[in-house]
């Protein structure tokens, strides 16, 4: 019989963190939140200005917190800042783009992707200070070769991006959401291991001054909530 990696044994500590606020305070701050994120854009045109490093490690901390499946945390997170290495997935990224754009693409997507002009010319791969390499663990790998299973992998990757793109934003730092497809080539440029599989690159960085976003806007409440 294989013997389990983990404690069997539940163990439970008094809930501490836990901060009850005022009605006032606490609808305040969801409206201060609310109106922070709503200035939130996906940048497309980043300026090559550096970011504090610790940053983003304070950010990554903070997606590390992300609530998921069996807490077996299956996400790694690849910060590239090294010019070598961005131009090397650049070049990839491109090359999966063109493809995608030139043939692949069914027009009822390239239709969906018009009000947002992208194209397959991704300088911001180069241009940005960083960018994250956000992988899913599928499964987990002790030391000895044995594989663990990992539950809503791609629930908790995502809800945990979700959180860094949040932090990062609130941070006073731009980001994009950049899904080249297929991304393989992410594992062989930052020698990851096989049971990782790139869930998206996030590009980061300060927007350039004159940055142009698309004209576009978020659905009403009553579009995406009913109260029963
Ligand atoms: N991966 C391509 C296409 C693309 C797809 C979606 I869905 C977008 O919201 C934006 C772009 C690209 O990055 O250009």
């Amino acid at each position: 019989m294989s013997q389990s990696p983990l404690s069997l044994e539940p163990k439970f500590v008094p809930l501490t963190s836990y901060r009850e606020l005022p009605l006032e305070t606490m609808q305040e701050r969801a409206r201060d939140f609310r109106e922070s994120l709503q200035r939130r854009r996906t940048v497309r045109d980043f300026s090559d200005r550096p970011v504090p490093l610790a940053v983003v490690e304070d950010c990554l901390l903070a997606a590390g917190t992300a609530p998921n499946g069996a807490n077996m945390q299956p996400w790694h997170f690849v910060v590239v800042g090294n010019p070598e290495v961005k131009s090397e997935i650049r070049r990839a990224a491109e090359a999966e783009e063109r493809d995608f754009y030139q043939n692949k693409a069914p027009q009822e997507w390239l239709d969906a992707l018009a009000p947002l002009g992208t194209d397959e010319h991704k300088p911001f791969l180069e241009r940005a200070p960083y960018l994250i390499a956000i992988f899913v663990q599928r499964y987990g790998l002790l030391p000895d070769g044995r594989k663990v299973k990992h539950y809503y992998p791609i629930e908790s990757v995502g809800i945990a991006t979700g959180m860094l793109i949040t932090a990062l934003h609130e941070a006073g730092l731009a980001t994009l959401t950049h899904t080249p497809s297929p991304m393989g080539f992410l594992n062989e440029i930052l020698g990851r291991p096989k049971n990782e599989r790139p869930f998206l690159l996030l590009v980061v960085g300060y927007p350039e001054p004159d940055a142009q976003v698309p004209d576009i806007t978020k659905k009403p409440l009553s579009d995406i909530m009913t109260l029963v």
